[in-house]
């Protein structure tokens, strides 16, 4: 099988590249990825010579590349985005131009190929905000909020998505999931922001009151249930995907960091909230468990140590990112270097 990998320089892509390769290792792996500041091909350095492995630098939104390299392909599977929510918030445009502009133009080019299954990667902040002490979960018949300029963009592209397969019949798949966390992850994001400012001796910036509550999935529980709806996944059809935290907020998640890398307390500090800060993600993996059998495995406190652990052997990976770009970014947002 020949797959098409979009955004897989990235955290989530990165992962799944490494894990396809290795559990199907006859499938041959096109990259293609624009390398923004978030795609790093240092994470797919165990990959490059692997003979049916390719990397092509490349826009999404720029067609004539997306056909080429679209050619022969069976399978897409689409992570390339923009992804933060911070940034959507500092500057939507790029978000728009990407997210949902790219993927219409994937689209379009995976109908002329006949694409035998188009993967869409998306998330569970379409779906908004849940409250504290609610029992609701999100599952696949949510009605979509997203309340975001970055879920409003994921949002608009998988109503692409679907509008394709229902109008012109391209066999498509969508996955919703909730917050991954592990190697490779781009240090603006929470729990890489956090184990990576703690090992620099910097503070940690928690935003309003810390109460809000992520369903951290592990990144490659995440790419285990890809291949799952790749290999079995009804064509048409939406899977949610969630993690194995109950109900723990971002301060809950900070005192494990902080415990784990021997650090005190004093290194948390409250800054000023992100403006329209969804309160709550939790999400119903039932569908996805009995159709096609996945669960998350493991325990987040010690999926959280290998993470932490990940980050402490690869000082050389985050310190050179945590540069340049990503200087300036921190500033904008923290106000603090
Ligand atoms: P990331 O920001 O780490 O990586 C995104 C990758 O896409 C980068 O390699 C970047 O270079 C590439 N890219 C961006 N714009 C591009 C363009 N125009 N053309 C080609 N490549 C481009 O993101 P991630 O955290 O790995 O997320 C991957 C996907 O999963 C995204 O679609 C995101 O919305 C979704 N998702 C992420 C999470 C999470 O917790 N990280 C949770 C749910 C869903
Ligand atoms: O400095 C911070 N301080 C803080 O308190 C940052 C960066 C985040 N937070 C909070 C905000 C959230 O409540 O931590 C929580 C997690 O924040 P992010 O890591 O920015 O993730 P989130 O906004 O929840 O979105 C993530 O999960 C869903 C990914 O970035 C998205 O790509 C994905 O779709």
């Amino acid at each position: 099988m020949k797959l098409l990998v979009t955004g897989g320089a990235g955290f989530i892509g990165s992962n799944f590249i490494i894990y396809w390769l290795k559990n199907h290792p006859k499938d041959l792996v096109i990259n293609l990825d624009k390398l923004t500041y978030a795609g790093n091909l240092e994470n797919l350095k165990d990959v490059e010579e692997n003979p049916n492995y390719r990397f092509v630098q490349g826009d999404i939104c720029d067609s004539s590349i997306v056909d080429s390299t679209m050619a022969g392909v069976d399978v897409i599977v689409h992570f390339a985005a923009e992804s933060h929510v911070d940034r959507s918030i500092l500057e939507p445009s790029e978000f728009i131009r990407t997210n949902v502009l790219g993927t219409n133009i994937l689209l379009r080019s995976a109908l002329k190929n006949k694409i035998k299954r188009f993967h869409h990667i998306s998330t569970d902040e379409v779906f908004g905000k849940l409250e504290l002490g609610e029992k609701n979960k999100f599952n696949e018949r949510t009605n979509y909020n997203p309340r975001s300029p970055y879920s409003a963009s994921k949002a608009a592209s998988d109503h692409l998505v679907r509008a394709y397969h229902f109008t012109y019949g391209l066999p498509i798949t969508i996955s919703n999931c909730s917050n991954n966390f592990g190697p490779y992850q781009f240090p603006e994001k929470f729990i890489p922001l956090a184990i990576t400012n703690l090992l620099e001796d910097k503070k940690v910036p928690v935003y309003g009151d810390g109460l809000y509550v992520r369903d951290w999935l592990y990144v490659e529980d995440h790419c285990r249930a890809i291949d799952l709806i790749l290999q079995n996944g009804k064509i048409g059809e939406t899977y949610c995907i969630g993690g194995l935290t109950k109900e723990i907020n971002n301060i809950e998640v900070i005192k494990k960091i902080v415990g784990l890398l021997g650090k005190t307390e004093g290194a948390i500090e409250y800054v000023k909230d992100r403006p329209g800060h969804d309160r709550r993600y939790a999400v119903d993996w039932t569908k996805i468990k009995n159709e096609l059998g996945w669960e998350p495995q493991g325990d987040f406190d010690q999926l959280l140590a290998k993470t932490v652990d990940w980050y402490k052997q690869h000082q050389d990976w985050w310190k050179s990112v945590k540069n340049g770009e990503y200087k300036n970014y921190y500033q904008t947002q923290y106000g603090i270097k």
